[in-house]
């Protein structure tokens, strides 16, 4: 098989690069590890930026998030009792749309075949050949049998654990990580929302975050140990433990319901630089993670995605090489403020256990600040809704 752009992975990096692409008339095909129904059974992000849904728009493929999404003008901070609104619509002119990421990754999909766009599912054994050439390819096996797709490039789109970033030399890139000391034991289920809007919590206890998925359907999260596994909460101690950490207000709201989806994910923050090795590029997850503390993993993933379908497209349709170029320079650029605000909001909101009296006492006093600034407010106000591209 042969095509200009092979993309690992049919996650939002995958799916967005590949429709975008192909709206371009550049020819790409997709090579994914798991099964279809694999991947539309995940849980991930709620929060989608301009960036992601202009994609969307701009595709369009955007008509069910604009039936079903709630645009957000604001989210609140909590300090234990006290509600600190954020105004991101009078701070910034912007709204944030809560439409959940398994919701984005089915309009994509469902998308794929009218638009030309092949995604070869269940590939097993998937590896990348050839990156410093301008002839590289992909091999994989499929029911038993071996393939192999040529391109000119190859997107590594393939999360955190795939093979693209591995295949960079270790000589010829770095990354830069810092784990933290928790998860986020997360919980989907069909009741309202406590509240119209995101309530991020700092208590005593620990972190809390009350979202939703639509105003019949909630996501929660309370920060755990990294030694606590999800038999260790049954959904009783679940909804105590949120309601002890949220303020008042917002937990006497919250509807207790059946756990549909329950688990734990562990918080880190991870760039590799760079994000481009030869004829191998690198978007979204395979490139950085950040703590969903800020709402950026799937919205850092549709910047990725927009310069590097610029960039791609100019090479293949105006022999302009300028933009690949670029790639690296300047989505690490994006990245890197999203993970010093994602690692911010996460130091703020989040009890670590090294911490004494004076971390906790400094906390309350920037969640103080914040609540007395307009300014603070706008600073978190534009990390929110996501900087300019
Ligand atoms: P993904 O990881 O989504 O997609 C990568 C794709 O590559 C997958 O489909 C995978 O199966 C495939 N793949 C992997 N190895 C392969 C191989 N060898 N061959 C072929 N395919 C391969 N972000 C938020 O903003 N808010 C959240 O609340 C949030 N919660 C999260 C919870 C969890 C458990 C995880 C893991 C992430 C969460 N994220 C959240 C971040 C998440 O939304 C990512 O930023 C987003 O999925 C990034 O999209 P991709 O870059 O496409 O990577
Ligand atoms: C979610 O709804 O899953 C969600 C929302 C905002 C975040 C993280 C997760 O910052």
């Amino acid at each position: 098989m042969k095509t200009d752009v092979a993309i690992i992975g049919s996650g939002p990096s995958g799916l967005m690069l590949g429709h975008l692409l192909r709206q371009a008339g550049v020819e790409a095909v997709i090579v994914e590890r798991q099964s279809k129904e694999h991947v539309l059974s995940r849980i991930r992000a709620g929060v989608l930026e301009t960036v992601t849904t202009d994609i969307l728009e701009d595709l369009d493929i955007a008509d069910r998030m604009r039936a079903e999404g709630l645009p957000h003008d604001g989210f609140n901070l909590a300090d234990g009792e006290r509600l600190i609104r954020i105004d991101i619509k009078a701070l910034t002119g912007k709204q944030v749309m809560v439409y959940g990421q398994t919701e984005v990754t089915k309009d994509l999909i469902d998308a794929a075949p009218a638009r030309g766009l092949e995604i070869i599912w269940e590939a097993e054994e998937t590896a990348l050949h050839d990156i410093e050439s301008d002839a590289p390819y992909v091999a994989f096996t499929k029911d038993g049998a071996q393939h192999r797709i040529e391109a000119r490039f190859i997107a590594g789109c393939d999360g955190f654990h795939g093979p693209s970033r591995k295949a960079v030399p270790e000589a010829s890139g770095r990354g830069f990580e810092k784990v933290y000391p928790f998860g986020w034991l997360g919980v989907l289920c069909d009741a309202p929302p406590c509240d119209h809007e995101l309530i991020y919590a700092n208590h005593e206890n620990g972190f809390a975050l009350a979202s939703m998925r639509s105003m019949t359907r909630s996501r929660y999260y309370i920060q755990v140990p990294l030694t606590e596994q999800v038999e260790d909460w049954p959904d009783d101690k679940f909804w105590e433990e949120l309601c002890r950490r949220l303020p008042p207000a917002a937990a006497a709201n919250v509807t207790r319901a059946p756990a549909l989806e329950k688990s734990i994910a562990p918080l880190r923050s991870y760039v590799f630089e760079p994000m481009r090795h030869g004829s191998l590029f690198l978007a979204g997850d395979a490139a950085h993670i950040v703590p969903p503390t800020g709402a950026k993993g799937l919205n850092l993933a549709a910047s990725d995605v927009r310069y590097l379908s610029r960039a791609l497209i100019a090479w293949f349709k105006k022999n302009d090489a300028e933009g690949l170029a670029g790639y690296s320079q300047t989505a690490l650029a994006r990245v890197w403020k999203a993970e010093r605000f994602s690692w911010q909001l996460t130091m703020l909101m989040h009890r670590f256990p090294e911490d004494g009296p004076f971390d906790r006492r400094i906390q309350l006093a920037e969640l103080d600040y914040i609540a007395t600034s307009e300014t603070a407010r706008r600073a978190i106000a534009e990390n929110y809704v996501g900087l300019p591209l």
